[in-house]
């Protein structure tokens, strides 16, 4: 009885001391973390960003990007949150950055519509929003500051003008060519402006026939898993648009599990998006025949964005970032050397 009772009584006094110590230290480590967290808040811009997933290459080294510039060195406190393709999930991590007060809202909206009431709130809390990447819709457009971001309409026209000068250096110009589109995440600005701008150009050409359009989210799998719709259902397909190069890689490896061949000398043509690097390999060895640039590297302009607003200078709507088409004739060596992306 005795022992037993004795064995209780260390043990609860060895409770009792671990919790007082937890008290002590846990509150004081919450505090010192609150604490330094809240002064080093104090003396750098708090900048909440909104990333909406990591679908993609574009998408990873969009990310770096911004992390490289919004950093400590820059005189920066980054509050940053991954929404995993899920609108929702962008919704929430504005508004709590809205309840952090943080000193500027950037964000790379998943799709262009339903952002308006968030907005209004960031608005009526004063904090200055600004678009990465992608834009939005909406009613009314002094509830964002500026859209750092790519001309996607104008990289959709790239594309179809790159067909119409193959087709022509091919002597094919009037012959009839089959089209699939592999498009991106459905209703965002990138899917919108490809589609457009690619269709602006494919209208003027009644002999080029867009069998079908299908969305692929943009991701290597689905790309696989559509393009092989593609193929069972069309028997002859000349050229893929594909909207970005992940969906391109996962149309590669279909496209060739059907026997067939790909590129400057196979049997369909690749026209592809973003312009990754090891896209560009591809487009260096033939595999794709041309790659339409979209610059993930936005972190720079959007650093510069904040220091005119905090100079209290006055900033365009909207900044495109550079951007080039590639092909086997300007894919050096020099240029995969030197890809930061
Ligand atoms: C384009 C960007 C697109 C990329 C895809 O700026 O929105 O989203 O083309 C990415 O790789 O998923
Ligand atoms: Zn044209």
């Amino acid at each position: 009885m005795f022992r037993k009772r004795s064995y209780g009584a260390v043990m609860a006094g060895i409770l009792l001391v671990l919790v007082l110590m937890l008290m002590i230290f846990g509150s004081r480590l919450f505090t010192d973390v609150e604490e330094m967290t809240q002064v080093e808040k104090d003396n750098r811009i708090v900048v909440g960003v909104s990333q909406l997933g990591s679908e993609s290459g574009f998408r990873t080294a969009n990310t770096e990007s911004v992390q490289n510039a919004f950093t400590k060195e820059n005189g920066y406190f980054l509050v940053y949150n991954n929404a995993r393709q899920r609108q929702e999930n962008q919704l929430k991590a504005i508004r709590s950055f809205i309840s952090q007060r943080v000193d500027y809202i950037i964000f790379s909206p998943v799709v262009e519509t339903g952002w308006d009431t968030v907005l209004q709130e960031a608005k009526e809390a004063e904090i200055p929003v600004i678009l990465m990447d992608r834009s939005v819709d909406v009613e009314d457009e002094s509830l964002y500051v500026t859209c750092v971001g790519s001309n996607f309409e104008e990289e959709g026209e790239k594309a179809g003008h790159w067909l119409e000068q193959e087709l022509r250096k091919r002597g094919d110009a009037q012959e009839s060519v089959n089209i699939v589109v592999l498009a991106g995440t459905e209703g965002s600005s990138s899917q919108l402006g490809r589609t457009v701008g690619f269709d602006s150009v494919a209208r003027e050409h009644a002999n080029w026939n867009i069998l079908e359009q299908k969305c692929a989210e943009f991701t290597s799998t689905k790309g696989k898993e559509v393009m092989r719709g593609f193929l069972n259902k069309y028997p002859s397909i000349d050229v893929v648009v594909s909207q970005n190069d992940d969906m391109t890689f996962g149309a590669i490896e279909a496209i060739r599990e059907s026997g067939r061949t790909v590129g400057v000398d196979g049997d369909i043509m690749i026209i592809s998006f973003d312009a990754v690097e090891g896209a560009l390999e591809m487009v260096a060895e033939g595999t794709i025949n041309v790659d339409i640039e979209c610059n993930p590297n936005q972190g720079e302009y959007l650093l510069r964005v904040i220091d005119m607003l905090e100079a209290g200078e006055s900033v365009e709507k909207q900044y495109y970032v550079e951007e080039d088409v590639f092909t086997m004739e300007n894919v050096t060596q020099e240029v995969l050397d030197e890809r930061s992306y």
